[in-house]
């Protein structure tokens, strides 16, 4: 039988380009130098898109695939995929939701702690003889049993939340309305109030056009010098102007970010901060986790492909 016609936007593991070979005629979109012209020449046979999350699926690309049946997305985030795009002609819409979440909130926490208690600059500290030299490293501030707040307590939120139940913190989360399932947390519907109550401000909203920069000047500046902001969301969710003045100019007092607007080409000022813990977007960037986001790619394109439903649809 004849293989379906697939677009990769982006690279995968070697685990997974052998098997998604073995099933698909597969066009590497991001192998091609003239772009637009690799699509004009490929796209009529593309019936399926398989992106990653912080690539997604542009309307242009949905538009010069005209057999294009169902979009397939290695992440959870599906925010670079053109939804109206794909309503407007039904086409199917798939992410990797729940393999990837306990990795996800494990490296938000390891991103509070590391930058609460300078962990990289200790490490300098003992590499470049300051030790010797200078004695005992500066002191920093704890994290057990000060306040956090997380905006947004979905899959990952949630396990955010949980991991911060292990240092006797003081949580609380804002949502679009309380989660029944969040009892013990305090609910705040302002994120701004959330910010002025929490020492570590995690952002954990799946990014949408109703979340952009929901994280700007007024929450920032409500998290304060002391504060401590961790994205491993989106980008999108932060104003990134307003974050960057805050940080030169002391407003916050520090941020742990995994998520970056123009990634991996990121601010320069980012580089230039001694207040911030950068992370090249690898949340969920473990080879079980990875694997098992690959897998149920390749599960929702056979799924589809085979007439059966769909293992985890979004449209
Ligand atoms: C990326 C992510 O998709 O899950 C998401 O939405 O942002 C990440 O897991 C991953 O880095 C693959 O590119």
């Amino acid at each position: 039988m004849r293989k379906p016609h697939i677009l990769q936007v982006g690279p995968y593991p070697e685990w997974d380009e052998v098997p998604l070979n073995e099933a698909f005629a597969v066009h590497r979109y991001f192998d091609a130098s003239d772009k637009a012209r690799f699509l004009a020449e490929v796209g009529p046979q593309v019936r399926a898109i398989a992106t990653r999350g912080e690539l997604g699926a542009s309307r242009a690309m949905i538009e010069a695939c005209p057999a294009l049946e169902v979009v397939s997305v290695y992440g959870v985030g599906f925010d670079a995929v053109d939804l109206v795009a794909c309503r407007e002609r039904g086409i199917r819409v798939t992410n990797t939701p729940d393999v990837l979440t306990n990795d996800v909130a494990d490296l938000g926490v390891a991103m509070m702690l590391c930058l609460s208690r300078g962990m990289i600059g200790a490490e300098s500290w003992v590499k470049d003889g300051s030790w010797a030299k200078k004695g005992l490293y500066p002191l920093r501030r704890r994290v057990w049993g000060r306040r956090a707040g997380v905006l947004g307590l979905g899959r990952i939120g949630y396990e955010v939340a949980k991991r911060l139940k292990g240092f006797d913190m003081d949580i609380a989360y804002s949502d679009i309305a309380p989660k029944p399932y969040a009892a013990e947390w305090q609910f705040v519907a302002d994120p701004v109030a959330l910010a002025e109550r929490s020492d570590f401000l995690f952002v954990t909203l799946a990014a949408s056009a109703a979340t952009r920069h929901i994280v700007g000047r007024e929450v920032i500046t409500a998290l304060g010098g002391e504060g401590m902001l961790i994205n491993i969301s989106r980008a999108s969710n932060i104003d990134e102007e307003a974050l960057l003045e805050a940080l030169e100019n002391g407003t916050l007092g520090c941020a742990a970010l995994d998520v970056f607007e123009g990634e991996p080409a990121l601010n320069p000022r980012f580089l230039s901060l001694d207040n911030v813990l950068l992370q090249p977007h690898h949340a969920s960037g473990t080879v079980e986790t990875r694997k098992a986001m690959g897998q149920l790619v390749r599960d929702n394109l056979a799924a589809h492909f085979a007439g059966e439903p769909l293992l985890t649809p979004v449209l």
